[in-house]
């Protein structure tokens, strides 16, 4: 069994990454919790959990699904210590495998939008854009993917290897080589860290390049997004936070003490606005991204309760 802290920290150094799986490991990380903490008294455990919560929350600022997946795990109301151990065992088991479930449906979905001889441009790593690819390709769809290498922490490899192991062509290119590549291409298909009640979409830093040159080209821009990472609180005007990581994984420790007087900024997401985006597959359905806040509204109504009366 992994402790909430290495799990916490596993995050953290993005040892577990990607939107999806940082909320499936935080919800398993709550559920652990619950298992071992050992006291009789109800006070003491809800302590427990909400110090359990804020730990996982401080890991990383900007996946939506994060916060989403640890208010559906803290979600019951229990009158002794093992109502609510079982309560939380099976909020979490439910998040992990709706979760499991929308990434699947995602493919299926995603898979239509997907025509023989395509080729698909994607940025970064995304585990709900390579459910589509996967699926299309298993349908016997001739397609191939060009994945972008994703400075500065390479995610383009982890997609080039994902994409080897299921036998679908792949060619890796530069971040900076998108838009010479972009006539090449019939579709660009990316994963989403957070979607705004605009419909505007936070994804890997870059996101938004590929799609000013997909718009240029007259390219489908597609995002894929479990709608756990639709954002309630931006309804209540909060803004997504850009996580701003550290410097080092631009530019040496070595190379900034020899210009010591140079900034360096490391932004690890940005915004693409939604009128770039042509459209947004969830496990509900392939949406325009104007229909954000009905999502936020029907799906995540619970949400929305909680944050007014938070606010
Ligand atoms: C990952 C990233 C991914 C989304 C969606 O950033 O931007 O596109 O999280 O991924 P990082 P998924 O590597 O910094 O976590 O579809 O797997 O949830």
């Amino acid at each position: 069994m992994t402790t909430l802290t290495e799990t916490a920290e596993k995050i953290k150094n993005m040892e577990i990454r990607g939107a999806g799986r940082i909320a499936r490991a935080a919800a398993n990380a709550m559920k652990e919790e619950a298992m071992s903490i050992e006291t009789a008294d109800l006070e003491e455990f809800n302590k427990r959990m909400r110090e359990a919560y804020t730990t996982l929350l401080n890991t990383r600022p900007t996946a939506v699904s994060l916060p989403n997946a640890l208010k559906a795990v803290m979600r019951y109301r229990a009158d002794s210590v093992e109502e609510a151990r079982q309560a939380i065992i099976a909020n979490a088991d439910a998040f992990i495998a709706a979760s499991e479930n929308a990434v699947k449906r995602i493919g299926e979905i995603g898979a239509r939008r997907i025509k023989d001889g395509d080729t698909i441009l994607t940025h970064c790593n995304s585990s709900a854009a390579f459910h589509i690819f996967e699926a299309a390709f298993k349908q016997g769809k001739d397609i191939s993917v060009v994945a972008t290498e994703t400075r500065p922490r390479q995610q383009g490899y982890i997609t080039v290897d994902f994409l080897h192991k299921a036998g679908i062509p792949a060619t890796l290119i530069l971040d900076s080589a998108v838009r010479y590549y972009m006539k090449k291409v019939d579709l660009v298909i990316v994963g989403a860290d957070a979607i705004t009640v605009n419909g505007s979409l936070i994804n890997k830093v870059g996101t938004s390049q590929v799609a000013l040159a997909a718009n240029e080209a007259r390219v489908s821009f597609i995002c894929a997004a479990e709608t756990y990472k639709f954002s309630p609180m931006t309804l209540f005007g909060e803004m997504v936070e850009i996580e701003e990581r550290d410097p080092s994984e631009v530019l040496s420790p070595e190379l900034q003490k020899k210009w010591p007087n140079l900034k360096v900024s490391n932004p690890a997401f940005d915004i693409t606005p939604h009128k770039y985006i042509d459209m947004i597959i969830t496990e509900i359905g392939a949406i325009p991204p104007e229909m954000a806040y009905w999502v936020i509204k029907d799906k995540l109504g619970w949400e929305l309760e909680e944050a007014a009366g938070g606010i």
